[in-house]
């Protein structure tokens, strides 16, 4: 598990005794490295052309993997496949990133290849706790529930994705500080120019020294547009001890493969189509997903074995929440696999219809995300409950089973499928 960088809790049974059982628990697990199979060699991907999803333990070169050490460099392979062909790559950390922490904001400059943009933050510390405070990146200004976090004993960190990848361009004149950098016509899509706006954000918390905010507690979340870019923060920076994605509909966690076959679920073309979110090679992939050689479940793969949150709404079908049901589906078993079951949780079953509403069901699971992943105090299990509105199956979609790579005991998440509730249903248009 040192890859993993786990810290576990060791607890012992004791019979008659003596410790006749000891197993371990794993509670926290974010790694000191944006990437750290960044040394890993990646093939050329293969195209699966399957409707069913790729299965997550089998590398590109047909093996499979085995043990938990494996694990390191297929997430790379992942990750690089979904750099490929849906988001576009991430560069790593530029030559030069600087800036300062206050009790008020975060100033980040970076400098890459001579060319160099700068963006900020605000910074909105909890309301209770002592410093160095853990902290949740939000990105932008809606749907994340900001008082919860705050009372929970974590900073709030408000992030103007827009500064770093606007909305509104042509692909071929893309904008915002990732663009200054890497140039207009880069091909990389700007929920990956979001992701890449949290990473240096994280540096500066970083170089900082740590004693407004620390480095080792820091989560992100955002809803909507901003569920997608949160998603996409925690997959690919494994700094981020919590991720915690809202609502985020297509190009978000839903399978990409699911999207099709739903019902009202916002078509792959137009996700590509509405803004610049996705990388310029996903266009290959909005009239075939299936020929994807990754997908979202992978994605929820990535950010195991740190924490993730994923909150859905099933009453906006255009959210895709039951694609999004199979793909948390599919990630938990990666998370089983590695033996932390428990750090992944799973919640559309809410009863307010209005999307980025604020919701009295999350809070508690909030709270207890923040707690155990953040703070370090908290050993709640992850919940999945999947409102009966929009529930996939697992088992329809994938031919593969789930090794224990782990050797140790697997927690799968616990599944409570709950009534299905009433609500009234927003309207989202493109
Ligand atoms: C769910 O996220 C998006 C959705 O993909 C768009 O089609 C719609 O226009 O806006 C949603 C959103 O970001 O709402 C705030």
């Amino acid at each position: 598990m040192t890859q993993l960088r786990t810290r576990a809790t060791m607890i012992a049974v004791s019979v008659l005794g003596a410790a006749a059982i000891v197993f371990a628990v794993p509670t926290t697990a974010h790694a000191a490295v944006e990437d750290d199979g960044a040394d890993c060699p990646v093939a050329g991907s293969p195209n699966t052309g399957t409707a069913q999803l790729p299965d997550p333990f089998t590398r590109i070169d047909g093996t499979r993997i085995t043990t938990t050490g494996d694990w390191r460099c297929r997430r790379a392979e992942i990750r690089e496949m979904a750099e490929r062909h849906v988001y576009g790559q991430k560069p790593a950390r530029p030559s030069t990133v600087t800036g300062t922490v206050s009790t008020s904001s975060i100033n980040v400059n970076v400098t890459d290849q001579g060319r160099t943009a700068s963006f900020s933050a605000s910074v909105q510390l909890p309301t209770t706790g002592s410093a160095p405070y853990p902290a949740v990146v939000v990105f932008g200004g809606f749907g994340a529930d900001t008082t919860t976090i705050r009372n929970a004993g974590a900073a709030v960190i408000s992030f103007d994705p827009l500064a770093v990848g606007k909305e509104g361009t042509g692909r071929a004149n893309k904008q915002g500080a990732f663009y200054t950098l890497y140039g207009s016509n880069s091909g990389t899509g700007i929920l990956m120019a979001w992701a890449w706006g949290v990473s240096r954000i994280i540096d500066v918390i970083e170089q900082a020294g740590g004693s407004i905010l620390r480095a080792d507690s820091l989560g992100v979340t955002g809803c909507s547009r901003y569920g997608k870019g949160a998603f996409a923060a925690g997959a690919f920076d494994q700094r981020l001890a919590l991720t915690m994605p809202i609502e985020s509909g297509t190009a978000g966690v839903p399978l990409l493969r699911g999207v099709p076959g739903e019902s009202g679920a916002q078509p792959l073309s137009s996700a590509y189509n509405e803004q610049p979110w996705l990388g310029d090679a996903f266009s290959s992939y909005t009239g075939n997903p299936n020929s994807l050689p990754v997908d979202t479940h992978e994605l929820v793969g990535l950010v195991a074995p740190r924490g993730l949150f994923i909150m859905e709404n099933p009453h906006v079908d255009w959210l895709a929440a039951r694609s999004g049901s199979v793909a948390a589906l599919g990630g938990a078993e990666i998370y089983k696999a590695l033996g932390v079951g428990g750090n992944i949780s799973y919640w559309s079953d809410v009863s307010d219809g209005t999307h980025c509403a604020s919701r009295s069901e999350w809070r508690g699971p909030l709270q207890e995300n923040i707690q155990k992943f953040l703070l370090k105090t908290g050993s709640s299990t992850g919940t999945f409950r999947i409102s009966s509105r929009k529930q996939g199956d697992l088992s329809q979609w994938r031919s593969w089973s789930t090794p224990n790579l782990s050797g140790g005991p697997t927690s799968p998440p616990t599944s409570s499928p709950p009534p299905s509730s009433g609500g009234c249903s927003a309207t989202i248009t493109p």
